[in-house]
């Protein structure tokens, strides 16, 4: 079982934080895709997106998409739970999860895709349009966040979950995708010190 990856890219980054979380050592196999080498036949037999992460297990099959690939593992290995317990709290990650997804991290990376000139050959066509039209949301989501994380220590809740993880790989992707961390937003302030100080954060 391996995870073929871009170590640079932010999706990878989510599972592989995921994986630290949950003490889970797993064999990586780097590819560039700066290089375009998710672009093979070889690769698009695996992916037929042709985008990273994927994970290849041992009998052969290939999962791709971030989020199923987290699910795998929480499957495989149940603690500490990253996508809840029980039948509300679940429901509540996944909300939040998903809202992460769409409404930052999304934004954020079409931001980068359709302005930042490294990526002129990867996003065909760059329509710099679309890439200014998602500015201003990523800075709406964080407004949004800032209140909510005034009344609790999470993003789902009092238990560090795959949103955080989501949310945290978002924000930091602003930096690459030039958009600058707003000021005055004291909650979110503090919760992505407390989730980038987790070991996790780094790998
Ligand atoms: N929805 C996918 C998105 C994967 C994705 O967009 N990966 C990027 C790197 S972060 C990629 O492979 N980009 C290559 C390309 O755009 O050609 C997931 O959650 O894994």
């Amino acid at each position: 079982m391996k995870i073929i990856e871009d170590g640079r890219a932010p999706n990878p980054r989510r599972v592989r934080i995921f994986l630290a979380e949950k003490d889970i050592d797993i064999e990586y196999e780097q590819i560039d895709i700066t290089e375009f080498q998710h672009k093979t036949p070889d690769f698009s037999d695996l992916n037929p997106l042709q985008r990273v992460p994927v994970l290849l297990l041992d009998d052969g099959n290939a999962i791709s998409e971030s989020m199923a690939i987290c699910r795998y593992f929480e499957e495989l290995q149940p603690e500490p739970p990253l996508m809840g317990t029980g039948p509300y709290v679940k429901a509540n990650v996944e909300m939040w999860q998903r809202r992460m997804e769409l409404n930052l991290l999304f934004p954020v990376a079409q931001t980068f895709r359709h302005l930042h000139p490294a990526m002129k050959e990867m996003e065909k066509p760059q329509v710099a349009e679309w890439g200014e039209v998602n500015r201003p949301r990523v800075l709406t989501m964080l407004s949004l966040l800032d209140a909510e994380l005034s009344g609790r220590q999470f993003i789902a809740g009092d238990e560090f979950s795959v949103a955080d993880i989501t949310a945290m790989v978002g924000m930091d992707f602003m930096k690459p995708a030039r958009i600058e961390r707003p000021e005055n937003r004291p909650s979110l302030e503090r919760w992505h010190n407390e989730v980038s100080a987790r070991p996790s954060a780094g790998a």
